[in-house]
């Protein structure tokens, strides 16, 4: 008998990728998961929760951190190993689209009897294309599957058909490819992640297998987690596959859903119970209006939780919004992504506001005691050219000076990439915006991620600069970022030397990988820099350390919601 009704399996982005050669390139810096995009979806410990609710035992395995932390492990093997009647594969982020059809492929292999269902944004776009793989059985669209799901496994469990599931897409017993109504999609979230991580905590426990539920490589030393506020985006960011008019056109979301203040301070103060890491709310407190804003945060000041707080706005907000976060959340890490020195980039991209209003914040922020504030530049944008990459650089030395090199202010630029999200403005309309693309599939998609270089997984370019320029652009723009912190003395001469190292030696690679596809032996050549580029791929990323905040010894307390679920039993 198998011990799980459904397992939910997390593919690396491409599936062989310990024996491909691949450079990277700064696909994934500024967040904590590496260029094999190992992060899960936090929608699956919402599935498994709420599952778990209804008497389903589910499993969560990250393949893709095990595949990385040890260069041994058999995935395969693993795969075969693993029973359960439901494999829950998840193709949120189109980063996976290789990797998760071919671990959707070695499920049937060994487990032709058990099914397969997709889920999450790029295979709520990709739907129809999904179920041309003969290996994918089920697709759920949306962005909240956990009632679908629900109902498919009780389908699955009494040998029914589903055409009442709704969001699902199905072969029916004829084979032909059944479109239920897309019609779940939650207004009211309070009934969802009710005990998210302590539904994940249980399970780690029944399985003994902690590694295959780390979210990220090194979670471990840097057990960061999430909070979220709502589901949807009220804003509409060009390059975004999650922004207001994507949602309402491809997921079926009229109105951004919020989960209630008190539901979002109840979440917090779980996590707090068994981890002293950071706290990563994710969604804009303000973007429901100021009042929520600061119901959430008074609740927070209540509790009095000891993690540290990372809070991001979309938008400049008031010094007292700020003041109130500084109350509640004591040493809060702020975000906030102008994208552009430029304003007219930035309205361009779908973000109009001034570079008065963002310093004023920024300004407000230093002063009422944020204790780090991260500005995040991308490279890649509608209206921008090379020379207005280099001048968001000078930009970033003009807000150095202003706010006298203090160290909390800490600046970040990154390309777009690999992908523009399908279903954002800018890939639906891409004249509108300046973008020419050049994958529209999803197959086009998979195989752009086994190009050798990063520069060739880009699926678009921009009326304003080529692959080549973007590429190019953003190790340089990286590089001299890099130069100017050192400079102002916000990071060490140590730090500064591995950041320059890393981008030559991969800029170095790239031109050297170009040289050698322009040549007629890529398949002879290219296996002969594999060792190097796996250890360019491997270099510290200077800038994911400075993003993390310092914790102290004790990260986790795990027996915690062990204890309370052994006495509630
Ligand atoms: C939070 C967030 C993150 C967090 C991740 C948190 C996490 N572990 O989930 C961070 C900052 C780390 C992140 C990183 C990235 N992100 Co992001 N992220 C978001 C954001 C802002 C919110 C997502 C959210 O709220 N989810 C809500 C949770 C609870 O639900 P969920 O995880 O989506 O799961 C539900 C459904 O999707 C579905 N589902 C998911 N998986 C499965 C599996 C099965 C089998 C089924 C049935 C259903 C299902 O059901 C779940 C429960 O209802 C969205 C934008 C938006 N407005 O949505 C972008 C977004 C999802 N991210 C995006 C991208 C591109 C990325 C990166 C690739 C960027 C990069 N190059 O670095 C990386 C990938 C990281 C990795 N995998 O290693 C794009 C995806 C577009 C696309 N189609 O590919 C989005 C849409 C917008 C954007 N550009 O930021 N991201
Ligand atoms: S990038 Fe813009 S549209 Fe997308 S989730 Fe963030 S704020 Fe919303």
């Amino acid at each position: 008998m198998s011990l799980s009704d459904l397992i939910l399996l997390h593919a690396p982005s491409v599936y062989d990728f310990r024996q491909k050669t691949i450079l990277y390139g700064p696909v994934s810096d500024l967040i904590p998961p590496s260029p094999v995009f190992e992060m899960y979806p936090i929608g699956l410990s919402s599935i498994a929760e709420y599952l778990e609710r209804a008497s389903y035992r589910v499993r969560i395995v990250n393949l893709a951190v095990r595949m990385l932390r040890d260069k041994n492990f058999n995935a395969e093997e693993m795969i075969k190993r693993l029973k359960a009647p439901v494999f829950g594969i998840d193709l949120h982020w189109m980063v996976h689209c290789h990797g998760a059809i071919e671990v959707a492929r070695l499920v049937k292999k060994h487990h032709p009897q058990s099914k397969v269902v997709f889920g999450g944004f790029s295979s709520t776009y990709f739907y129809q294309e999904l179920l041309q793989y003969p290996e994918v059985d089920y697709v759920i669209r949306g962005d909240s599957t956990e009632e679908p799901f629900r109902q498919l496994m009780d389908c699955i469990v009494k040998g029914s058909e589903p055409e009442a599931v709704p969001n699902l897409v199905w072969r029916d017993r004829q084979g032909k490819i059944q479109e239920n109504p897309f019609s779940n999609v939650p207004s009211d979230l309070d009934n969802l992640m009710v005990d998210n991580y302590g539904g994940v905590i249980r399970s780690v426990i029944r399985h003994r297998d902690l590694i295959s539920y780390i979210p990220f490589k090194d979670w471990l030393r840097y057990p960061i987690l999430a909070v979220f506020l709502c589901r949807g985006c009220s804003q509409n960011c060009v390059v975004c596959g999650g922004s207001a008019t994507t949602s309402r056109r491809f997921y079926n979301r009229e109105k951004v859903a919020f989960w209630s203040p008190e539901a979002v301070a109840r979440n917090v103060k779980q996590i707090s119970r068994f981890s002293r890491g950071p706290i990563f709310m994710l969604g804009d407190l303000a973007d429901s209006g100021e009042e929520y804003a600061y119901k959430v945060l008074k609740l927070l000041q209540k509790d009095r939780v000891k993690n540290r707080f990372i809070l991001e706005l979309f938008n400049p907000v008031s010094r007292d919004l700020l003041h109130q976060m500084s109350l509640s959340c004591p040493n809060f890490c702020l975000e906030i992504s102008p994208e552009s020195h430029d304003p007219e980039v930035r309205k361009a991209s779908g973000r109009p506001y001034s570079n008065e209003a963002l310093e004023q914040m920024l300004s407000d922020a230093l002063d009422v005691g944020c204790g780090r504030l991260d500005v995040f530049f991308m490279i890649g944008l509608p209206k921008q050219t090379p020379q207005s990459v280099m001048d968001t650089i000078d930009y970033c030395d003009y807000l150095l000076q202003k706010f006298k090199e203090d160290k909390r202010l800490c600046l970040f630029i990154a390309p777009l990439s690999p992908f523009l999200d399908p279903g954002s403005l800018g890939f639906e309309h891409p004249e509108r915006y300046g973008y020419r693309i050049l994958f529209r599939t999803l197959e086009e998609h998979r195989q752009a991620l086994l190009s050798p270089s990063w520069k060739y997984s880009l699926n678009y370019e921009t009326e304003w600069m080529t692959r080549h320029q973007i590429a190019d652009t953003a190790y340089e723009a990286i590089l001299r970022l890099n130069r100017l912190k050192a400079k102002h003395g916000v990071i060490s001469r140590q730090m500064a030397e591995a950041g320059e190292r890393r981008i030559k030696a991969a800029s170095e690679m790239m031109r050297r990988i170009d040289e050698i596809m322009a040549g007629d032996n890529l398949e002879g050549e290219l296996p002969r820099l594999k060792a190097e580029v796996d250890n360019i791929n491997t270099f510290p990323v200077s800038e994911k350390i400075q993003l993390e905040l310092p914790i102290g010894l004790i990260k986790l307390k795990l027996w915690r919601p062990l204890w309370s679920w052994l006495t509630n039993r």
